[in-house]
């Protein structure tokens, strides 16, 4: 056990101890796996407790498989592409209209409320990418809340998916207070500064980014609705107004997805050769060199010297140092001893 954990873990890891139900042990370790701090102490301490959620996930897939056409309690959605983006929203709010106009999935799309009642995920191509949408149950119906907010733990980002014909303004503060009692918050302009994420991340409380989507801005009055919406949320959250039926903005709304994942791509190069521009690396924004070399090979990281850098450097090709900071789109040069 390393030294210095915090008074939460201790206390995360009595509720984890508690739990009865899989459902109950996956969200109470997924609480406790975010409350030890990140450093080389904790390394083995983190490794055990991920190893253990995704044994416990599996056994829930598999109870939950073998529960032909029974109730099931749980669902896990398998990550796929760059990143995973969930669905949030109140009935009728048009979240499978949306997944139908950006991936090739096929949901039920209905004038009842709580049509969706499984996750379906869809991939959404942006560019040379391809991005896992995953469309949900409403928010607030108790028969599915407990595993909605499960999905909603792990995915990378949320589409909080609004009706403006019906006070989108209201309906974003109640997902957001709703997210609260999830103890997720979403993260607001002002604190995407990493540091102040990271001391955060010591609590319980996952942090989030979000799209607000103002869906349906094809019917009359959602002009006015959108900008009541924008003048309490806009310089907090990214907001868009878009019409899944019409198919209106959606172009824009892919590169809003991707932009709230917080993912950039980098293309890799070797010395005097071409670069490869068929698969991207796909890495968080933010990350250095180095970091683009460890998620590459572990090995890799002792024997790089330097890089040479095309795109964000001040000329094509620039020596920069392992600390340097790639853009989306870069092209790394990679150079090694
Ligand atoms: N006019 C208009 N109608 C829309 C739009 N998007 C969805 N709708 C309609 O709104 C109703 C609900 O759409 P869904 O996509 O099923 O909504 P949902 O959020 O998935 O609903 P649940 O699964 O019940 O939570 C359907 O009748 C859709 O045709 C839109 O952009 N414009
Ligand atoms: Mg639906």
């Amino acid at each position: 056990m390393p030294a210095n954990l915090p008074p939460e873990y201790f206390e995360a890891e009595k509720r984890f101890r508690q739990a009865s139900t899989p459902a109950e042990k996956i969200f109470a370790l997924e609480e406790l796996i975010a409350t030890v701090p990140k450093h080389k102490g904790t390394d083995r301490l983190r490794g055990d407790l991920r190893r253990k959620l995704s044994q416990l996930k599996r056994e829930a897939e598999i109870a939950r498989r073998s529960k032909k056409g029974g109730k099931s309690y749980l669902y896990v959605v398998e990550k796929e592409g760059a990143a995973q983006v969930a669905f949030v929203g109140f009935a009728n709010s048009g979240k499978s209209s949306l997944l139908a106009g950006l991936t090739n999935a096929n949901p039920v799309i209905a004038e009842y409320p709580i049509s969706t009642i499984i996750p379906l995920p869809g991939m959404m191509p942006f560019e040379d990418i391809q991005i896992q949408l995953v469309d949900l149950p409403p928010v607030g119906n108790e028969s599915t809340d407990g595993w909605v907010s499960g999905i909603l733990r792990t995915a990378d980002a949320f589409l909080i998916i609004l009706d403006l014909t019906e006070d989108p303004d209201v309906q974003a503060d109640l997902l957001i207070e709703q997210m609260r009692k999830w103890n997720i918050t979403i993260i607001n302009n002002s604190s995407f500064v990493n540091s102040e994420l990271s001391s955060q991340r010591q609590t319980f409380t996952l942090f989030k980014r979000a799209l607000f989507v103002g869906n349906k801005n094809d019917l009359p009055f959602t002009k006015e609705n959108y900008i009541r919406l924008k003048e309490r949320f806009a310089n907090l959250y990214p907001c868009i107004s878009v019409s899944a039926l019409k198919k209106e903005n959606l172009e824009e709304l892919k590169r809003e997805i991707f932009s709230i994942t917080g993912i950039i791509r980098v293309y890799s190069k070797p010395p005097g050769k071409e670069p490869d521009f068929s698969i991207p690396f796909t890495i968080p924004a933010g990350s250095t060199v180095l970091d683009l070399a460890e998620s590459i090979h572990k090995d890799f990281v002792h024997n790089l010297r330097y890089a040479r850098i095309w795109g964000s450097a001040k000329f094509d090709g620039q020596r920069v140092e392992k600390n340097y900071v790639l853009k989306d789109k870069d092209i790394v040069e990679f150079h090694v001893s």
